[in-house]
C-alpha cells in the first residue's frame, strides 16, 4: 500500500514521464505516428513498469489522473518540440479497459481535449478488444460520438482476446495493432502467418490500417510486409524514447 500512496503522490505532482515510440509505413518507411507510453522513475524503487502501476491505478481510482497527465504532457512536449502537425501527425494514447468502461470517460476526455487543443486533431485512442466487447453496442455509441469530435481509434493487442468479426463490422475504428505474440511466432508458425495475412487483407477492404507490434528483426519485417500489414512498430525500427531523443531521431532520419 506504500506503492499506492507513492503513486498517488507522483500523479498529483506530475512526476511521471513519457516516452514515444515511432511507427512507420511499411510501404515507404515514412513516419506515420507515435505511441505515447508512461514511465515512473521512483527514487526509492527505481523504474516501476506500467504493467505494475497501471493495474494498481485502475483498482485505486487513479487511472483517469494518469491519462489526463499523459495527454497534457504529450501536448506540452510535442508542441515545444515543434514536431506536432509537421512531422508528427498521429499520437496514440492508451486507454485502459477499466477507464474505457467508466461512466466518466466522456466527460474526462472532453476536459482533456479542451486542455490540449494543439494535440487534439492528432489524437488517437488505443483500446483493447476486451474493453470494447464487454458491451459492444455501448462501445459503438461511445466511439461514434467521440469520432464526431474528431478522435481516431486503434484496437490494441489485437488477437489476444475475443477478436470478433462483430467488432470489426460495427466499431468505427481506424487501426488495429496485431499483438506482438503473433509477430513473435510469425516465422515459425505458418498458421500465424495465415491469420496475420487474412487480418491484413480484411482490414484493407475495411480501410483499417494494420500495425504490426513488437517487430524486432529484419526477417519479421519482411514477413509482415509479405502479409500485407501497413505499419510497423518495434525495437527494429525505433525504441520508445524521450522527447529530446525523438527530436534528434526525426532530425537525423529526415
Ligand atoms: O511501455 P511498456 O511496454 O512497458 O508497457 C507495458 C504496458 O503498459 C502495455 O500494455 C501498455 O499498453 C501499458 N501502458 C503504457 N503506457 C500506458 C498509459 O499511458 N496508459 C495506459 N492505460 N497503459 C499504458
Ligand atoms: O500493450 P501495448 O501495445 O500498449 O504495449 C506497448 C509496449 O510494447 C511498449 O511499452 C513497448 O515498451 C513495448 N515494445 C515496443 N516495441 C517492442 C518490441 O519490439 N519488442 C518488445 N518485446 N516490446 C516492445
Ligand atoms: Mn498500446
Ligand atoms: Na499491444
Amino acid at each position: 500500500q506504500a506503492l499506492v500512496r507513492d503513486l498517488r503522490q507522483v500523479i498529483a505532482n506530475d512526476q511521471l514521464s513519457l516516452v514515444y515510440q515511432p511507427q512507420f509505413s511499411i510501404a515507404d518507411g515514412g513516419l506515420t505516428g507515435c505511441e505515447v507510453l508512461v514511465r515512473w522513475q521512483c527514487p526509492k524503487r527505481g523504474a516501476v513498469g506500467p504493467d505494475v502501476f497501471i493495474p494498481l491505478a485502475e483498482s485505486n481510482n487513479l487511472i483517469s489522473g494518469i491519462t489526463a497527465f499523459v495527454v497534457r504532457q504529450a501536448n506540452k512536449e510535442l508542441v515545444e518540440s515543434g514536431m506536432l502537425g509537421d512531422t508528427i501527425r498521429r499520437v496514440s494514447v492508451n486507454i485502459s479497459a477499466q477507464e474505457f468502461n467508466s461512466e466518466k470517460l466522456m466527460s474526462s476526455l472532453l476536459t482533456m481535449l479542451h486542455q490540449s487543443p494543439q494535440l487534439y486533431p492528432y489524437l488517437q485512442l488505443e483500446i483493447t478488444e476486451t474493453a470494447a466487447l464487454s458491451d459492444l453496442s455501448a462501445s459503438v455509441r461511445l466511439l461514434t460520438r467521440l469520432r464526431e469530435l474528431g478522435l481516431k481509434f486503434s484496437i490494441d493487442d489485437f488477437g489476444t482476446g475475443y477478436s470478433s468479426l462483430a467488432m470489426l463490422k460495427n466499431l468505427p475504428i481506424d487501426e488495429i495493432k496485431i499483438d506482438r505474440d503473433f509477430i513473435h511466432d510469425l516465422l515459425d508458425q505458418p498458421r500465424v502467418r495465415a491469420i496475420v495475412e487474412a487480418v491484413a487483407t480484411m482490414a484493407r477492404t475495411l480501410e483499417i490500417s494494420v500495425v504490426a507490434e513488437g517487430v524486432e528483426t529484419q526477417e519479421q519485417l519482411e514477413q509482415i510486409r509479405f502479409c500485407g500489414c501497413h505499419e510497423v512498430q518495434g525495437y527494429l525500427t525505433a525504441r520508445p524514447m524521450e522527447i529530446d531523443q525523438l527530436t534528434d531521431f526525426v532530425r537525423n532520419q529526415w
